[in-house]
């Protein structure tokens, strides 16, 4: 191996490996594109699992989330702390999420609670006429926006009861596919 730096030990990657839908090498690139970020701040060596988190405004910043409408959601709900700072692990699981690879199903469970911006674990009205706007980037009238959420949840409301639940909403996007393009990143 001559003298290349060691970032990770085997374990480590293997790890990533079976956690995540990246390969070793994916992983390795992630880990560099982790420190270009803050270099004074992420170690190359990696082996003794630095305690090292990274603010959300380094993260959103990416070219592969700046122009995603939903990126601070998105980095917020992967990371530990929920303020947004993320550990390189927080990092990869986000990537792997919205990585190709990753099952619908799996990008579906994550899309929900982004959209669910109330949390209460339900998708009510507001809820979708706040993800319609961010995903249509305010093109549409408050008019439009209404009778599109209106119309959605009425299709894909199974239990009547004017909210989409889980499975709800998994109904709705075999119905409407985009609402699920913005999970869609390749890094
Ligand atoms: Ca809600
Ligand atoms: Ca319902």
């Amino acid at each position: 191996m001559g003298n290349k730096q060691t970032i990770f030990t085997d374990e480590q990657l293997d790890a990533y490996q079976d956690c995540t839908f990246f390969t070793r090498k994916e992983i390795l690139r992630l880990h560099g594109r982790y420190h270009e970020l803050a270099p004074h701040l992420v170690p190359m060596d990696y082996t003794e699992e630095p305690d090292v988190t990274l603010p959300l405004a380094l993260i959103v910043n990416m070219p592969e989330l700046k122009e995603n409408p939903f990126r601070t959601r998105i980095v917020e709900s992967f990371s530990e702390d929920g303020m947004g700072n993320q550990s390189f692990n927080d990092f990869v699981d986000m990537f792997s999420v919205l990585s190709e690879m990753a099952p619908r199903e799996l990008k579906a469970i994550y899309a929900f609670k982004i959209y669910d911006f109330n949390t209460d674990n339900y998708l009510c009205k507001e809820d979708l006429e706040k993800t319609l706007n961010k995903l249509t980037r305010e093109e549409l009238t408050a008019e439009e926006v209404n009778l599109v959420c209106e119309k959605t949840i009425e299709e894909a409301d199974l239990d009547g009861d004017n909210k989409l639940s889980f499975p709800d909403f998994e109904n709705m996007i075999t119905r409407a596919p985009d609402f699920l393009s913005t999970f869609h990143i390749r890094i």
